[in-house]
This record gives structure tokens, C-alpha cells and sequence, in this order.
């Protein structure tokens, strides 16, 4: 089925939510205009409180320039929307465009919970008006060694993170993704879910942690991530958590759902290295996907190109032991 997006262009049915949702969005978009003006109102006064101006998949948001942005060439939006490891809606790559439709990405809540002042519950439409959207291009490096360049649009985490107040006992964050097995048929056996995955804090709190709820200045499709997710473009992609639910600030280095299969091949770190390869196989170059048609073989970046921002976070590390 093809349908119009907000931008006027086709697209398929597979890359927005249910008829029903969508019928529901255009109905309360000029709810959503109206009050978009209120940044910085949001979730301080409201907590738990769901308005009623929700926005869905292929939805505009408003982002701003950013200074956090690379100039390689961008990967298609076709092909970002269609190559994806989402393994709640099946292991292929093509899977979670075909099946994440029916994840309901509203209403949706994210828990602040742990070792942090600001204890609460808050709905996801007071995240996304709590700070300007900015639109940030991001390299964004799997660890299968391929890569995409993908123009995200969120605010820094450390802006949630000042909000929230963590206790000086927090050293950790941890992203837990929602599990639903009603809203999730093809969740494969095996898994230890919900997909959980974390950072240290100063990692939390370095700017280029985005907390993410668009791309190609778009809402989130599902097979994205939606309704928000983190993007932590120096680390190999599995660390960045889709459709978080939950943020736990904790004393301890948290568990994480890749880490517990395979410790030896995903480490907590996993910070992109040329130099440290995959137990099965190099991470010396990577499959560039960005035109759409046949990738790229291209060197891959000691910090996927963002050691200018983030080694500082590791001297004195031993970079082979704390992969
Ligand atoms: N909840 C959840 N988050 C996830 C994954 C997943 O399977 N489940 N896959 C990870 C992996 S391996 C990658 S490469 C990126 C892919 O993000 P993208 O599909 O938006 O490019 O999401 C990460 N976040
Ligand atoms: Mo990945």
C-alpha cells in the first residue's frame, strides 16, 4: 500500500504506523503545531500527564542546525529505513520494516529510575518538546562492519540527564527497550530481553549522545527505533538502545543484552577501533552504505572519526582489554 507523508512524497505503508494511528495524527496535528512553541514547559510540570498532540512516523519535526555534523554523503532514506537490526521484530535486516508496525508508540512513557534525584515517569511528547530538535549527520558504523551516514534529530542526553539529578553515586546509565511480545510476534527465543544496554556516565553526559526521536528531519520510523532511542555515533551501533522505556542511573557497570550472549565478542565499550578486530572478523574497514546501490569499501575510523570529541574520555585505557 502506498500512502502520502506529511512531506508530500510516497512511501510505503510498512514505514508509518497503523491506519488508524495515522488517521488519529492528521487529526491532532495542528494540536502538535500549536504547541510546539512550549519548549522547556514540558515534563517539569507535567510528569506523567500524556497531551493529547501527539506525532507519528513521517510527522515533521522542526529541528535546527547543528554543529555536530559530518559532511559525508548522507545514506539514502530508503535505505536507512530498510536495512535495520531491530531483532524485537525479526533477525533479517529487511525484517523490522516489514514488521514493526505494529509496535504502538503511543502513549509511551520513559522511567527515570535508580540512583537519581528526579525519580518519575514521563511521556514521551514532553522529551520531545522539552529541548530543540537538532539535526545532527552522524556516521553510524555497525558492528558487522558495514555503515551508514544517517542525519538524526534529538537534543544532547545530557540535557535529560541535568533534569533527572543524579546521585554522585551514579557512575553508569542503562537504556532498557521495550519487550512486548503482543506487539512484537516475530521476538526471537534466545534473547535475554528486553534489550538492554548502557554507558558510563561521562560517556551519558559527552554532547554527542544524542537522545533521538527523528531522522531525515522526520519522526522515528518504528523500524527506527521509535518513539525514541539513543544514537552514540563513536560506538559500534548495538549500543545504541531503539524504543527506550526505561533509563536506570546505577552504581555498577549495568548488564547488557549483547554482552551477556557473547562477552568476548561484544564488550561493554565497544567503542569503534580498527585495531581491535572481532573475534570473526576485522573491524580494520567497513561496507559504506550511502547511495543505495553498491557499498563502499572504506577504512574505518579509530572512534568512527570523533576522536577529536571523545578519547579524552579513555586515557590511560587500555583499549585491547576494555573493548
Ligand atoms: N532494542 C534494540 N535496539 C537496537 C538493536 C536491536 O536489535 N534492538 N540493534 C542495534 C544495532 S546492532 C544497530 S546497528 C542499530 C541499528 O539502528 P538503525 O536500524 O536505526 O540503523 O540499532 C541498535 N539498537
Ligand atoms: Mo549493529
Amino acid at each position: 500500500m502506498i500512502v502520502r507523508s506529511s512531506r508530500g512524497n510516497e512511501i510505503r505503508s510498512s514505514e508509518i504506523t497503523p491506519k488508524q494511528a495515522f488517521l488519529e495524527h492528521k487529526a491532532t496535528r495542528r494540536g502538535f503545531l500549536a504547541g510546539a512553541g512550549a519548549i522547556g514547559a514540558g515534563f517539569l510540570t507535567h510528569g506523567l500527564m500524556e497531551p493529547a498532540n501527539h506525532v507519528f512516523a513521517g510527522e515533521k519535526l522542526n529541528s535546527v542546525a547543528s554543529k555536530y555534523t559530518v559532511s559525508d554523503t548522507q545514506t539514502t532514506f530508503q535505505k536507512a529505513t530498510n536495512w535495520n537490526n531491530f531483532y524485537e521484530f525479526g533477525t533479517d535486516k529487511t525484517d523490522p520494516a516489514h514488521n514493526a508496525h505494529t509496535l504502538h508508540t503511543r502513549p509511551w512513557t520513559v522511567e527515570l529510575s535508580g540512583l537519581v534525584k528526579k525519580k518519575q515517569t514521563v511521556g514521551v511528547d514532553d522529551l520531545l518538546k522539552y529541548r530543540p530538535i537538532e539535526s545532527r549527520v552522524y556516521r553510524h558504523r555497525c558492528v558487522e562492519a558495514w555503515s551508514m551516514v544517517i542525519p538524526w534529530d534529538g537534543y544532547s542526553l545530557s540535557e535529560l540527564i541535568n533534569f533527572a539529578e543524579p546521585l554522585p553515586s551514579a557512575k553508569y546509565v542503562q537504556f532498557i527497550s521495550k519487550v512486548d511480545r503482543s506487539q512484537m510476534p516475530e521476538l526471537p527465543s534466545g534473547y535475554d530481553w528486553p534489550y538492554s544496554e548502557g554507558l558510563r556516565m561521562d560517556e551519558a553526559m559527552n554532547p554527542l549522545t544524542l537522545l533521538t526521536f527523528g531522522c531525515y528531519g522526520e519522526v522515528l520510523p518504528n523500524q527506527n527505533g521509535a518513539p525514541v532511542r539513543v544514537v552514540i555515533p563513536w560506538k559500534y551501533g548495538f549500543k545504541s538502545a531503539k524504543s527506550i522505556v526505561k533509563i536506570v542511573f546505577t552504581d555498577k557497570q549495568p548488564k547488557t543484552l549483547w554482552n551477556e550472549i557473547n562477552s568476548s565478542e561484544y564488550g561493554f565499550y565497544s567503542n569503534v577501533n580498527p585495531q581491535v578486530d572481532h573475534p570473526r572478523w576485522s573491524q580494520g574497514h567497513e561496507r559504506r552504505i550511502d547511495t543505495g546501490f553498491l557499498p563502499r569499501t572504506i577504512p574505518t575510523q579509530m572512534f568512527n572519526g570523533y576522536a577529536d570529541q571523545v578519547a579524552s574520555m579513555y586515557t590511560g585505557m587500555d583499549l585491547k582489554k576494555n573493548y
